[in-house]
């Protein structure tokens, strides 16, 4: 008599075919010098042009104004989020926008002020400013795909649950300024498991981000609503 071994592991093989059809993207990013970077937007679009599932509902990042820098330094987000900017200092800011994809500002605000949330619609790097302080920085990467990831000190990234097939791999840094584009690759995703790792070379290395400067009247870890 046979098993009914075989006809479980069948099933079992078929169940696992239809439920896990998404694989996992691995990527790093170096500089020049082979050095791991940090900040490095990472995004998945489908070769074929397919469309991308629109988000289930619309969300909302936060961008704070603490020790007189925004953070974090990049923001990823899926077109039409929103972005907050909440003033955690204990003095004024002005932040701006002259980017072309979503000009905005949100003028003179008072140390503890969440102003309204900013909503980006277009694709796009957006470079945000504080007009008060002007080594202050943002940038909000905006983005279609709902696949996407951003490096952190060791530049690498995983993006899990993405769909089996053929994605162009984009990998942008802030330093890349305004018209150079993405560093640009190809990847097959694998029904299940993991891709091979993408990896990048960027041809630079990132600057260090501004600090305030010496002498002004913020110090480093007075926040809005602390007591020192
Ligand atoms: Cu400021």
């Amino acid at each position: 008599m046979k098993s009914a071994a075989p006809a479980v592991l069948a099933c079992t093989l078929a169940l696992a075919a239809l439920t896990a059809s998404a694989g996992t993207f691995s990527g790093v990013a170096f500089d020049r010098d082979g050095v791991p970077m940090a900040n490095v937007v990472f995004t998945l679009k489908p070769r074929d042009g397919r469309a991308v599932p629109t988000p289930a509902a619309p969300t909302t990042a936060t961008v704070y104004q603490e020790d007189l820098a925004f953070k974090p330094y990049v923001t990823v987000i899926r077109r039409s989020s929103s972005v907050s900017f909440p003033n955690r200092d204990r003095v004024e800011h002005h932040v701006k926008s002259f980017s072309a994809s979503r000009p905005f500002e949100i003028p003179v605000h008072k140390p503890g002020a969440v102003p309204d949330p900013i909503r980006f619609d277009q694709e796009g790097a957006v470079v945000v400013y504080c007009i008060l302080h002007d080594w202050m920085r943002a940038y909000v990467y905006v983005t279609e795909t709902p696949w996407f990831a951003l490096t952190a000190e060791l530049g690498a990234v995983r993006i899990d649950d993405v769909p089996a097939g053929d994605y162009v791999v984009e990998a942008w840094h802030p330093d890349l300024g305004q018209f150079r584009p993405p560093l640009r690759a190809e990847v097959s995703i694998p029904a299940v498991g993991l891709a091979a790792q993408t990896r990048f070379t960027f041809d630079f290395k990132p600057r260090t981000p501004r600090q305030p400067r010496p002498g002004t009247a913020n110090p480093p870890g007075a926040r809005h609503g602390q007591r020192n």
